[in-house]
């Protein structure tokens, strides 16, 4: 059903309030309202001005490292003066209040400044550097002054990469797991500003589905899942959380 009229957001809140069980499944156009920019939906995402291939794959860095990191860079540049919006607060408190579990696609932390705890960020962290060698478990924190290349200080061999998963790289057993039993197990599944491109991420809300959980998209455009949605409230998530917010404090 497509409906972003007044009435569904108290239906929204509703549904959350009677849920036994919620997965919230976000995705770049939650961070969007905070100045960072998506992946795929306008003329400034990521994916129209560069090919991902080139800048979001092992293949690339190997092909230009500096490249790629200085990339990251200036994506770790955009997101440090970027703040949580409506929707990461919101989000945070529902997780004080009800039985909830975020997943997120997104690299930014943004959901953790904004105080939600045991975030599944399947898609890594854009602040963790860990070194580019397979062989090596070097990992750490980024350091906002390393702005070239830096050669891993454990193994000396190899140089440090982003800490996210790139196409083409399975991701972490653990996370895939803990959201797998999460969209088995829910009752409502919430996907939020994602545009339900990408796997495995993508494939969770069919996972609860099949469960027999609800399925909501807020989400201004279409996506694959709309179709499967059993509710899809056309708007923005900001102004979605601005009306919801109040009928659940
Ligand atoms: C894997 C992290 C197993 C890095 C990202 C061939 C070879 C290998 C793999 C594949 C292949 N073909 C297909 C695959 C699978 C591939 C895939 O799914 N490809 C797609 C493109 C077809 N997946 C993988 O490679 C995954 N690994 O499968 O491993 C394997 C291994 C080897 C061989 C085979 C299989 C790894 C996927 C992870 C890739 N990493 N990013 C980084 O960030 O730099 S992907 C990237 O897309 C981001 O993580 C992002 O989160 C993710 C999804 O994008 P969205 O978040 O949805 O963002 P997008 O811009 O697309 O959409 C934004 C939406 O928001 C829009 O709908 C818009 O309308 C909406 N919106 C905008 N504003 C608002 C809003 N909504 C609400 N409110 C608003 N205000």
């Amino acid at each position: 059903m497509l409906n972003s009229s007044e009435k569904i957001i108290p239906q929204l809140a509703a549904q959350l309030l009677s849920a036994q069980r919620i997965v919230v499944m976000t995705g770049a156009g939650v961070s969007a309202e905070s100045g960072i920019s998506t992946f795929r939906d306008s003329e400034d995402s990521y994916w129209s001005q560069f090919d991902p291939m080139t800048l979001a794959s092992l293949d690339g860095f190997s092909d230009n490292p500096q490249r790629v990191w200085h990339w990251y860079q200036w994506r770790r540049q955009q997101i440090a003066l970027a703040r949580p919006n409506p929707a990461h607060v919101g989000l945070a408190h529902l997780q004080r209040r009800l039985p909830l579990y975020l997943i997120t696609q997104n690299v930014d932390g943004l959901h953790q400044q904004a105080g939600s705890q045991q975030v599944c960020e399947l898609h890594g962290n854009i602040f963790i550097n860990q070194c580019v060698s397979v062989s090596c478990n070097y990992r750490e924190q980024h350091q906002d002054n390393a702005s070239d290349l830096i050669t891993c200080p454990q193994c000396q061999q190899a140089y440090l990469r982003p800490g996210v998963v790139w196409f083409g790289e399975c991701l972490a057993a653990e996370r895939l797991e803990a959201a797998d039993l999460a969209s088995r197990d829910c009752d409502l599944f919430l996907s939020m500003g994602t545009s339900a491109a990408v796997y495995p991420a993508a494939g969770f809300a069919a996972l609860a589905k099949q469960s027999g959980a609800q399925i909501i998209e807020i989400n201004p455009a279409a996506t694959p899942l709309s179709e499967h949605a059993d509710w899809v409230i056309r708007a923005p998530v900001g102004s979605v959380f601005e009306r919801l917010m109040p009928l659940l404090s």
